[in-house]
């Protein structure tokens, strides 16, 4: 017997190129598993615990935004101002803002003020299907506020069940006790706090700034040798601002993912589909920095290098809380296709992640999905400041949320779960 079925509902399983439809469809779920999903006129009989009518009812695998700094003390409006006077960005980080300014704040903020702050960023994407997530650290900048913020991102993580890997990203800014020292600061992250967080198991993945205002190669190899000796994957943060060769290197690590990339070219291109590294594409943080030099899609596309799309939620380049609006981006400021942009959010997400068993509906992946209120799966990434979501399933616990327009109809037939309702 089967724990649930949801009965009544068109898929998107994003098993193929494009959406993988499957129309008046069921999907069955045992054990936080799909154990069945297919057209409701092939469906075998065998009673559910729950039958969830969803009266057509789109349903897509559970969101995944792959790229968050979604922990952070104080804010950033103030910068944004001075942006806005004729100020960069660069030259705000120069002067002690930018980064820096957050790490200060990060600091004195306690463990508890932390997770306050962060927690209803983290329910807003909730409430927008996203089941998966990545959080990064690198507010912190010492040893003791790096493993406040992971501490954070674990108690997001066990306190909400959504599955969260947590990146250390020691290497985001030279910390100001560091000033002209930044080959000591590395020597810092490789023999003490990469290994202390390590050892605490706080750590899922390692990342890196790769920039002129962050680390050369030279300096981010050394990060990736200590975490390759620690078993960790890494990913980076790579031609963001300027062209520095951190994809190349990312590739010859092996990295899941090299993210930002506006300044990449073909070689770095080569690299990554050399090395399976995925290519994660920030719109949030193009639109809000204002720049004008598009990431390389058609060499990555040319190249078969999967592109995933997240929202890089930070205070300083991309405070973008919601990755629905980054799916519309995607479209309109890189012109991918609805359906693209939805892969990149979903299966090219969940590679990006090393989450091999989330971003499809296929049988014997975590239940991990969003139920729409949508006519056709292109309406996700077409409408933007609006969100259809009508509820999710989270390893096979299913919560509905408040309905998402005023015609809506159905209700679950039976009580969906209690529990999973309440986390958020
Ligand atoms: N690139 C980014 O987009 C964020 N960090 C990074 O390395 C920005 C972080 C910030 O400005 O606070
Ligand atoms: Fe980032």
């Amino acid at each position: 017997m089967w724990d649930s079925i949801w009965t009544n509902a068109n898929l998107a399983t994003m098993t193929e190129d494009g959406y993988g439809i499957i129309e008046q469809a069921a999907i069955a779920v045992q054990n936080g598993k799909i154990v069945w999903l297919g057209k409701q006129s092939d469906c075998p009989e065998n009673p559910a615990k729950n039958t969830y009518d969803v009266a057509g009812k789109w349903i897509t695998p559970g969101l995944i935004d792959c790229h968050t700094h979604l922990i952070w003390g104080g804010s950033r409006a103030r910068e944004f101002e001075q942006r806005l006077q004729g100020a960069s960005y660069e030259e705000i980080a120069k002067e002690g803002g930018g980064i820096l300014s957050t790490v200060k704040a990060t600091r004195q903020a306690t463990e508890d003020e932390l997770y306050e702050a962060a927690r209803p960023r983290l329910q807003n994407l909730m409430r927008e299907g996203v089941t998966a997530l990545e959080i990064k650290s690198g507010y912190g900048l010492d040893t003791d506020t790096e493993e406040k913020m992971l501490r954070v991102a674990t108690r997001l993580r066990d306190e909400t069940g959504m599955s969260i890997q947590r990146t250390f990203l020691g290497a985001h800014a030279l910390p100001p006790d560091y000033k002209d020292k930044p080959d000591d600061y590395i020597t810092l992250i490789c023999e003490d706090m990469l290994p202390a967080l390590h050892k605490k198991g706080l750590v899922d993945t390692v990342d890196a700034f790769c920039e002129n205002i962050g680390f050369t190669t030279a300096q981010t190899e050394r990060v990736f040798q200590k975490a390759q000796d620690l078993n960790l994957p890494v990913k980076l943060h790579a031609e963001q601002l300027s062209n520095q060769g951190g994809t190349a290197l990312a590739a010859r690590y092996k990295a899941l993912s090299a993210d930002h990339l506006e300044y990449l070219d073909e070689d770095g291109v080569k690299a990554m589909a050399e090395s399976g590294t995925i290519a994660v594409l920030l719109p949030g943080a193009f639109y809000f920095l204002r720049e004008t030099k598009m990431p390389p899609i058609d060499l990555l596309r040319q190249h078969n290098v999967p592109i995933a799309i997240a929202t890089d939620l930070n205070p300083g380049s991309s405070p973008a809380h919601s990755l629905l609006l980054m799916l519309n981006m995607a479209c309109t400021l890189f012109r991918l296709t609805p359906e693209d942009a939805l892969a990149g959010v979903t299966k090219n997400a969940a590679k990006a992640l090393g989450l091999p068993d989330r971003g499809q509906l296929k049988e014997g992946m975590a239940a991990d999905f969003a139920l729409w209120d949508i006519k056709e799966p292109a309406e996700l990434a077409y409408r933007f400041g609006f969100n259809p979501c009508y509820g999710v399933v989270r390893d096979g616990a299913y919560s509905v949320f408040a309905q998402s327009s005023m015609d809506s109809h159905t209700e679950p037939s039976t009580g969906c779960n209690a529990e999973a309702r309440a986390s958020l």
